[in-house]
């Protein structure tokens, strides 16, 4: 079975959770959508996100998260500083990196930067006959590759690609809480407003619903049988 997976933010409980719940197993392979790290102050577990996903790596396909770009970067930024010079740094915005640094030495931080710089921000594949696209906030014609920040954060000038979607495939983002997208008509597969979003063309799922976040919740979307678990 093939599973999708959006914005994790930290929130190990919930995706343990969920991997038990669809009892993922050594056929089948997860989509993860980005954003793995920052937020969920009412459970952060930013080392045991990294350590789940390394158990079943081979098994995961990850595209890139405008929060994993931000904290590889920061990663590396702090030690490229000297240390003595380090306390003059802005701190992280968020709460990984000094959670991480609790756990893990600096090399083992900057595997995991080097690991999420690798990340592509869009992958494409064909399941059950369908060409399907990945990537965090918007994917693109693979044909026609856009800056970074498009596939990261979206086109925040032109929104055609929520009603139309990639012409020939069928896109898988997060980012942003699916329960904006009621804007641009649609559907919700399951609770109004609360669950993941289907555009009117079917060739869109807006899939955050707001894990990290208290009272978020994380998706899980079956491709073979489109069956949802949320957790
Ligand atoms: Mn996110």
């Amino acid at each position: 079975m093939n599973y999708v997976i959006p914005d994790i933010h930290n929130d190990n409980r919930r995706f343990r959770n969920l991997l038990k719940r669809i009892e993922f197993s050594r056929d089948d392979h997860i989509y993860l959508l980005g954003d793995l790290f920052d937020r969920c102050s009412y459970d952060p577990d930013p080392v045991g996100v990294y350590f789940s996903i390394l158990e079943i790596e081979g098994q995961c396909t990850i595209v890139s998260g405008n929060h994993d770009r931000w904290l590889a970067e920061y990663i590396r930024d702090y030690y490229g500083t000297k240390e003595r010079k380090r306390k003059k740094l802005p701190s992280y915005y968020y709460n990984s990196f000094d959670l991480i640094r609790d756990r893990l030495p600096e090399v083992d931080m900057l595997n995991l930067a080097d690991w999420l710089l690798r990340l592509p921000l869009q992958h494409e594949t064909e399941i059950n006959g369908s060409r399907v696209l990945f990537a965090h906030a918007m994917t693109s014609d693979p044909n026609a590759a856009m800056d970074d920040i498009y596939y990261l954060m979206g086109d925040g000038t032109d929104d055609t690609f929520y009603v139309d979607g990639i012409e020939g495939y069928i896109s898988f983002c997060g980012h942003a809480s699916s329960s904006f997208f009621s804007r641009y008509g649609g559907t919700y597969l399951d609770e109004a407003l609360k669950s993941i979003w289907r555009n009117d063309k079917e060739n869109v799922y807006m899939m955050d619903c707001g894990c990290g976040y208290a009272g978020g919740r994380l998706a899980c979307l079956c491709l073979d049988d489109m069956r949802r678990v949320y957790e």
